[in-house]
């Protein structure tokens, strides 16, 4: 699937990019090359332009980005074009990026100089969870605002269970539920957009494990494993949570932990 892929070679396009004033006034030749991956196995069978994208329709709205924005670097020109033909362009699986300027007037000469960005769509799986308040509404206005996030689309969302508090027992009961997203954030991305929206919920860290309007983790990430200071995917404590493996069995019964190499369905029997 994601071997199959459509490249486009050193698009010219006359812009304005650069961080000296000179390059935004005068501009200069940039060169643009781009790799498209989708599954082209129907295109591939059918001779069906719909189930493929059209590469010239691709080649006139990166013409376009880069005349009708000015930016400094190429590093944000090509961060653009691969945010925006994933945003416009549901078929692609990822798009890789690479922006040239030959021209780039660094008083030496050199043949080209170029950024290259790929970007992929991604599956996440996140708990959410509330105490405080209006449980439902803050749970539901933060789906709301993560479905209408650049970048983002909930596929997929869990009922909310009612559930005694896990932990710190000595707080209100929660209301939890999971939701399944796609994105082509990457995953300090995406957790730094869930505590955004957590902060406004007006949640305040009074304690740790303590009562709070808005809590969104992180619980799988495709097969990715992270573990640094700030971010442990999967969830650390996923497989002896109730709370967080019920409503998640709901919409991912067979999505597998890729430690464990466990089922969310296996390992809340394993739980209960
Ligand atoms: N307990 C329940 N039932 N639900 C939660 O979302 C929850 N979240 C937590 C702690 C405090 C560990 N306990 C919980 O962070």
């Amino acid at each position: 699937m994601m071997n199959d892929y459509i490249t486009v070679s050193r698009l010219e396009v006359y812009a304005n990019h650069g961080v000296f004033p000179e390059e935004n006034k005068l501009g200069q030749k940039f060169v643009i090359s781009l790799k498209l991956y989708l599954d082209l196995s129907k295109a591939g069978a059918d001779d069906d332009l719909t189930q493929s994208v059209d590469y010239g329709q691709v080649c006139r709205r990166v013409c376009d980005l880069a005349k009708s924005d000015t930016y400094k670097l190429i590093e944000k020109l090509s961060y653009e074009i691969t945010q925006t033909l994933l945003d416009e362009y549901e078929l692609l699986k990822a798009v890789e990026a690479t922006v040239e300027k030959p021209w780039a007037p660094i008083g030496l000469p050199l043949d080209t100089v170029s950024v290259t960005v790929k970007r992929a769509r991604h599956m996440a799986y996140i708990a959410v969870g509330s105490n405080m308040g209006d449980r439902e509404s803050y749970i539901g206005t933060a789906i709301e605002k993560l479905n209408h996030t650049r970048g983002c689309r909930v596929l997929r969302t869990s009922c909310l269970l009612e559930t005694k508090p896990y932990g710190v027992t000595d707080q209100p009961d929660f209301l939890n539920g999971a939701l399944c997203v796609s994105t082509y954030l990457r995953p300090h991305e995406l957790l730094e957009l869930l505590q955004r929206l957590e902060n406004e919920a007006m949640r305040v860290r009074e304690r740790r494990w303590g009562p709070r309007t808005l809590d969104l983790d992180i619980l799988l990430y495709d097969d990715v494993v992270i573990n640094d200071e700030r971010l442990c995917i999967p969830h650390a404590d996923m497989k002896n949570r109730e709370f967080v493996l019920k409503p998640l069995e709901e919409i991912a019964p067979f999505a597998l932990h890729p430690i464990y190499k466990k089922t969310v369905r296996e390992m809340l029997e394993e739980l209960v």
